[in-house]
């Protein structure tokens, strides 16, 4: 009898002969344990044919990353995608900056670049640079040799890293996130061990910051909680705190002894300008107090598939970030082992400064390359604004029942429309506008020819559902 024969039987005669039958066909399937047991190999359904993950059950897709599966999905020619947040340029195509690929040429014909691994920490020259970029070249922190710097897999990455780290080595467990906030944070950290909770943030009435509810329910934290902040360009809502405000949070949480975890995904886009989208970080390491920093370079470079990114623990003394380091890649080594060379490389090729010494030519040519990202990114962060206001003039030339002036105040890669959930299918289902459910849409996505598409869109989605 052959085995699939005997699988059929569901009786419990014809069970056992088809466990005979499996024996006479494969050999005896007991093994020999290191002691010399016999081990009874229980035999699983892959083995004879089904799947032992036929129980598995399907997943949906990811909120952000599952509206592109859909959109690639979508045959019709007019589809537009404004769901993740990924630059394209005026033709609608992903931009490689001009100043990455001057820096991958001369990584490439660099004679003595090997493809070793890197330290469990990573390339030290970028942790170094990466430092410098958001706590700026002056900052003490950096001078006193406080800051544990690792490079990580982009910004995804170093938050896992840092909440690993915390759940292991903090006393405290809630870390208090945004609310409503980037969709993969909960997952990041409830994962990595700690107990998530939310503060207040984003008012839908005045579809700006409630500050007073921020402040309210950060006092109402235990002493010592995490707070995760977004550095700037706060994704979804595009609503920052002003310098005044972070000024007053700042006050609040050192009262507290509140740990502040910032994630810095979109420096350089809120404002075009690299120092400026990191005052609000600057303010609270210049206190002297501590803090994690998750910094990626995914959206400032376009380095979105390189997964380059990093950790930065500002601590109380050198002594201690030497302790953190250490605990830093006992994390990481069980992880991913090391990170990634390639693209660790060309951000240290980019922000290698001349400061130091301009004799030399070699060193000034780097220079430029940094000066040159600063311009291109400066053009991206442009381009954005202009789409904002764009947008709104199309809406206001449509005459769209309802205010739309959040569109231009709100800053960085996304507007949050205030579109519901209903508004937004229908976009999809009726334009093949392809956003996140609450209603974000990412301005980056957006060009000339298709802003009327989508004010149309939003037109009818509107007057639809009044
Ligand atoms: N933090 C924030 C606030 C983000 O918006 C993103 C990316 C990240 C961290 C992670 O970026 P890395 O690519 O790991 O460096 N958010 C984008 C990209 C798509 C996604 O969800 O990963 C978005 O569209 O919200």
């Amino acid at each position: 009898m052959g085995i699939e024969n005997a699988r059929d039987q569901s009786s419990s005669p014809g069970r056992r002969l088809a466990t005979l039958a499996r024996h006479l066909s494969v050999g005896d399937t007991s093994l020999i344990s290191s002691r010399g047991e016999a081990i009874d190999t229980a035999p699983t359904a892959g083995f004879h044919g089904g799947s032992v993950f036929a129980n598995v059950a399907q997943a949906p897709e990811d909120p952000i990353l599952g509206v592109t599966v859909a959109y690639n999905k979508d045959p019709s020619p007019m589809k537009v995608n404004l769901g993740v947040g990924a630059y394209r340029t005026e033709e609608g195509k992903p931009l490689v900056l001009n100043v990455v690929k001057k820096a991958e040429k001369m990584l490439l014909n660099n004679p003595s670049r090997v493809k070793e691994y890197l330290p469990i920490t990573g390339l030290a020259d970028f942790n170094k640079l990466s430092a410098k970029l958001i706590f700026g070249a002056d900052s003490r922190a950096i001078q006193e040799n406080r800051v544990a710097t690792v490079q990580c897999l982009s910004g995804t990455g170093s938050l896992r890293v840092g909440a690993e780290f915390l759940a292991r080595h903090y006393n405290e467990r809630a870390i208090f996130i945004p609310q409503p906030t980037w969709g993969n944070h909960p997952k990041v950290f409830t994962l990595a061990g700690l107990s998530v909770k939310t503060y207040r943030y984003y008012d839908p009435k005045t579809r700006g910051l409630n500050f007073q509810g921020l402040l309210e329910d950060l006092n109402m934290a235990p002493s010592g909680a995490i707070v995760l902040l977004h550095a700037c360009a706060h994704n979804p809502t595009g609503v920052d705190p002003t310098l005044d405000q972070w000024e007053q949070i700042r006050r609040l949480m050192r009262s507290k002894s509140l740990l502040p975890f910032f994630d810095s995904a979109y420096q350089g886009f809120a404002s075009g300008n690299l120092d400026a989208d990191a005052q609000s970080v600057r303010m609270f390491v210049a206190d002297g107090g501590e803090c994690l920093m998750a910094q990626s370079y995914a959206k400032n470079m376009g380095l979105y598939g390189e997964r380059v990114g990093a950790l930065s623990i500002v601590c109380e003394s050198a002594d201690v970030a030497v302790k953190v380091e250490s605990q830093l890649k006992l994390v990481i080594r069980p992880m991913y082992s090391n990170p990634p060379i390639h693209g660790a490389s060309i951000v240290a090729t980019i922000l290698k400064d001349s400061s130091v010494d301009k004799a030399y030519v070699f060193l000034c040519f780097l220079r430029e390359m940094y000066h040159e990202w600063t311009i291109e990114l400066k053009a991206m962060a442009n381009r954005i604004i202009s789409m904002r206001q764009q947008l709104f003039n199309a809406l206001s030339a449509r005459g769209t029942p309802g205010d739309w002036s959040h569109i231009i105040k709100q800053i960085g890669m996304f507007t949050f429309t205030g579109l519901n959930k209903e508004q937004v299918s229908f976009m999809t289902r009726e334009y093949h506008i392809y956003m996140t459910s609450d209603g974000r849409i990412s301005m980056a996505g957006l060009n000339t020819k298709t802003i009327p598409h989508l004010a149309d869109a939003i037109h009818a989605a509107v007057n639809r559902t009044k």
